[in-house]
């Protein structure tokens, strides 16, 4: 197949304005009609053929201004509808499709799933219910009738506000008829048909319209959705203080599904929601399942304006919708709890997914320029990176320019489809900037490197910082041009903290600059000459992670244990443990690879000390005393990756930790014990992580009591946070006590499917060799499907992402495991395959026996027969 390319891009030639849906719901023959009110585009070509979309239907009627055209003549196909010559005036193409929801194993367009019908479009989706312009830059308004058995489903929900509903005379079946007043790509469109349970309530807005609120889950769920709700009222109100942005319908539904590809879908007026985000109780939910919930209800709903009033032109400027509502969610969640802490969780994330998709073969650009299949594209470099790049924006104009240019692009181009271009413009206009070596961050792929060396001049009392910027090639993108990369940073002077930053123009900083804290190194190096430095200062750099790069700077280990304890800079005082500990790790997985024991460093360990015993944000210690991952470790060490003397390295820092700290960590154990009733506020969660990561640290150590407090915690917790971490704690060796408290936990929830995944990935996780027959023993499990995407993501996702070993074992028998499901799944639901193929992304930077063993499983995937586009495309693009 051919890639589809950003510079083909043209203006459609025809436009349709209204569509008129009439579907009638049924298990296997539902039946969709849709009255499209189609002109030519005056922007487009003239007298050009219409071609609408179409994937995998079946038309049964089809009339042009209400005369049937013949289906036997070949003007339509399961693919594709052409008129070749249309008119070339409005008229009205009626079309008549049959679908079957319950044979839809892909979950897109519209499927079953529990007790409901219902779609999934974006991106490609609305093309599997009717043909059309599947494309998001046609925008129309929508009328929707839904017919179904009101036993089957009492609840028809579509998007905008209702306008009838009623009874069929002399039948069993109900109809509603929904109406959309806004225009909207056909992504946007949804429809829910099922017999559910709901809960309901009122937002108010600021400019006093009253908007009812509904959230449906399965039957008997409706308690779990308080919190969704409450999340719900929170960002509708945040949006209005932040962003100055008001909800505009009558109504706004939330459906949550048991079966979903991703997360949620922002549909306008009815947001569809994985039952993940959205179902939580203090017995069933963890505080990051809480704070995830959070996020992805607020993510959704500011997609309200960020997305739905202005949406893409083109698949090629997801980021505009995507980076930017992350960049918004972020924020929202920053104010709701700890900003500081949400940074470091937010910069783990990206360094997990973002940074090894953009060090590996998949590595694109926030705007990518070609693709294949647009599915593979909702990335985390699209998502994450997308959201970095608009909070360096904002660093670099300052809030001001940034709140002004946000207006501008809202009052500019609400009702448009819009790019990435119209976005910058905004900014360039608000902060009078020319923004366009700023835009390269959308266009060339790869994390740049940002090297530094500082001289400090004891007779002068300068110190001078060099800093220098490159970044590798990546795939089609063999040199890049410098980018623009602020740099936020203060000189530490030990208990004295920040030194005020002086230079002047002739020593290559500006006054502004120095004023706001922020270098711009926008050429491939600079230099700055900092004056009247009293004392060697220890350089505290990319406070806030101001720019989403790596950095190259020889800290000394007396810098590092500074800025751990004095930077006036929060997400530093993290990033300095965490830089001293990777070093530490880096030193012991050389050593161990040599045959020799992990290395020891009495200082790392007493920095962490004093984080813990004198901290006041449990949190932030929590933070601070959990080491990077695995996969972290091996991005750092980039080639010649061996993930057997990476874990040995890791374990022996957890247990040096755990041990030597074994006093501060049992007081920090007993001192924040939850007393009251359960909260889920970020204090309340802060203090039950830091009493779990002390739990998790002393079994590491082998701490009797540690392990003695962990058994108790298991079988009397009461929320899942506790129930989950005393079940991982214990299920850090091998005993046969862990093989009782697996199988208790099973018993007690058995019930809840959201529980259960945890149960399967917690196991898939389990870093011993014993792992895979584990994990392939489950797949025969009675509550183990292949055609529910979150239990194929709990065991499979979680084996093949967060089990570095055991997916990595030299054998290969990790990898065939993987291959094999992906190909087993493709057959069902190709998006979910490919996602997990891309588990293999970093296969090139193992050492040779593991890289020679996952080519040969990719290989294998290649060379199979049938394979979907969707996987098709990731093991290419793997293998180039
Ligand atoms: N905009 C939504 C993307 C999405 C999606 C994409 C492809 C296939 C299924 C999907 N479900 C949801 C999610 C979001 O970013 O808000
Ligand atoms: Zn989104």
């Amino acid at each position: 197949a051919e890639p589809v390319r950003l510079k083909d891009y043209r203006v459609p030639d025809h436009l349709i304005d209204k569509v008129d849906l009439d579907v009638k719901l049924r298990a296997t023959a539902t039946q969709v009609t849709a009255r499209l009110s189609i002109k030519p585009n005056p922007k487009g070509r003239p007298d050009t053929p219409l071609v609408l979309d179409g994937d995998g239907l079946a038309a049964r009627r089809i009339t042009l201004d209400g005369v049937d055209l013949d289906l036997a003549s070949g003007f339509v196909t399961p693919s594709q509808l052409t008129l070749t010559s249309p008119p070339q005036r409005p008229f009205i193409l009626e079309i008549e499709t049959e679908l079957d929801p319950t044979a839809n194993t892909r979950l897109m367009g519209l499927y079953r799933t529990g007790h409901a019908y219902c779609t999934q479009c974006e991106a490609e989706g609305f093309r599997r219910i009717t043909y059309f312009l599947d494309r998001p830059d046609v925008l129309s308004v929508y009328t929707t009738r839904i017919e179904a058995e009101v036993s089957e489903a009492p609840a028809l929900l579509s998007n905008g506000n209702k306008i009838a509903e009623g009874k069929i005379d002399g039948t069993s079946r109900h109809f509603a008829v929904w109406s959309d007043p806004f225009p909207k790509p056909c992504y946007l469109f949804a429809l829910v048909g099922g017999d559910l349970g709901s809960i309901h309530d009122e937002f108010v807005t600021r400019s006093g319209r009253r908007v009812a609120l509904g959230i449906y889950v399965e039957h008997g769920k409706e308690a779990f959705a308080t919190y969704a709700m409450d999340a719900l009222k929170r960002s509708m109100a945040w949006d209005e203080t932040a962003f100055g942005r008001e909800y505009d319908l009558d109504v706004f539904n939330i459906v949550a599904v048991s079966d979903f590809n991703m997360g949620a879908m922002e549909n306008k007026g009815l947001n569809v929601f994985n039952d993940k985000y959205v179902l939580a109780s203090p017995a069933t939910a963890t505080d990051a399942d809480y704070a995830h919930i959070e996020a992805v209800i607020a993510h959704e709903y500011f997609h309200n304006w960020t997305g739905n009033r202005i949406t893409c032109r083109d698949w090629f400027q997801l980021c505009l919708k995507e980076g930017l509502t992350v960049f918004r969610d972020h924020e929202f969640s920053s104010d709701m709890r700890s900003r500081a802490v949400h940074r470091i969780a937010d910069v783990r994330t990206l360094r997990a997914q973002q940074f090894p998709e953009d060090a590996g073969p998949l590595a694109h650009n926030v705007r990518p320029d070609a693709y294949l299949e647009i599915n593979n594209f909702y990335t985390a470099t699209i998502y994450e990176k997308g959201a970095e790049i608009i909070r360096m924006l904002k660093v670099l104009i300052g809030d001001e320019a940034f709140a002004k240019g946000m207006d501008l692009y809202f009052e500019r181009f609400d009702g448009t489809a819009a790019t990435i271009e119209d976005f910058i413009s905004c900014f360039a206009e608000s902060a009078q900037r020319d923004l366009t070596q700023f835009s390269r961050w959308y266009n060339q792929s790869g994390t740049p490197l940002v090297s530094v060396t500082a001289v400090y001049d004891p007779a002068a009392r300068t110190f001078t910082l060099d800093l220098s910027q490159s970044s590798k090639p990546t795939p089609g993108q063999p040199t890049k041009e410098p980018f623009v990369i602020p740099v936020e940073l203060g000189l530490v002077a030990g208990e004295h903290g920040d030194l005020k930053l002086r230079a002047g123009e002739e020593d290559g900083a500006s006054g502004v600059e120095l004023g706001r804290g922020i270098i711009e190194l926008t050429t491939p190096r600079r230099r700055i000459v900092f004056r009247d430095v009293p004392v060697r200062p220890s350089p505290s750099l990319f406070r806030g992670f101001s720019a989403p790069v790596r950095v190259e700077y020889d800290w000394s280990e007396s810098d590092l244990v500074t800025l751990v304890a004095h930077d006036s800079d929060s997400f530093n005082r993290w990033q300095a443990a965490q830089t001293f500990a990777t070093r530490l790790l880096l030193r012991s997985v050389e050593a161990v690879r040599a045959g020799g024991a992990p290395a020891y460093e009495p200082n790392f360990i007493d920095a962490l000390r004093i984080v813990t015993e004198t901290s006041a944000d449990p949190a932030f210690t929590a933070q601070v005393l959990t080491l990077p991952g695995e996969a972290d470790i091996a991005r750092e060490i980039g080639q010649d990756v061996d993930p057997d003397a990476i874990h040995v390295a890791r374990k022996a820092l957890r247990a040096a930790i755990g041990h030597d700290l074994s006093q501060p960590l049992l007081a920090a154990y007993a001192r924040l014990e939850d007393k009251g009733p359960y909260s889920p506020d970020a204090a309340a969660a802060g203090r039950r992580s830091l009493r779990n990561v002390a739990l998790d640290l002393l079994v590491s150590g082998e701490i009797p009591e540690g392990v003695r407090l962990a058994a108790a915690q298991f079988a009397s917790a009461s929320t899942m946070t506790d129930e989950i971490a005393a079940l991982g704690a214990l299920s850090q060796a091998a005993s046969a006590e862990r093989e009782t408290a697996l199988e208790s936990f099973y018993q007690n929830h058995a019930g809840d499917a959201l529980v259960i995944d945890k149960w399967f990935a917690l196991q898939a996780m389990i870093a011993e060799p014993g792992a895979l027959a584990r994990v392939k023993k489950l797949t025969a499990h009675p509550a183990f499907s292949l055609a529910n995407p979150n239990r194929v993501r709990s065991l499979i996702g979680a084996f093949a992402a967060g089990n570095q070993t055991q997916f990595n074992a030299p054998d290969g028998s990790g990898y065939d495991f993987v291959a094999d499901a992906v190909l087993e799944l493709d057959r069902k639901n190709p998006q979910v395959a490919a996602r997990l193929l891309a588990a293999f992304r970093s296969w090139r930077s193992l050492e040779s026996v593991r890289r020679g063993q996952a080519e040969s499983a990719l290989r294998r995937v290649a060379g199979s027969p049938g394979l979907s586009p969707d996987v098709r495309d990731i093991v290419e693009r793997s293998l180039a």
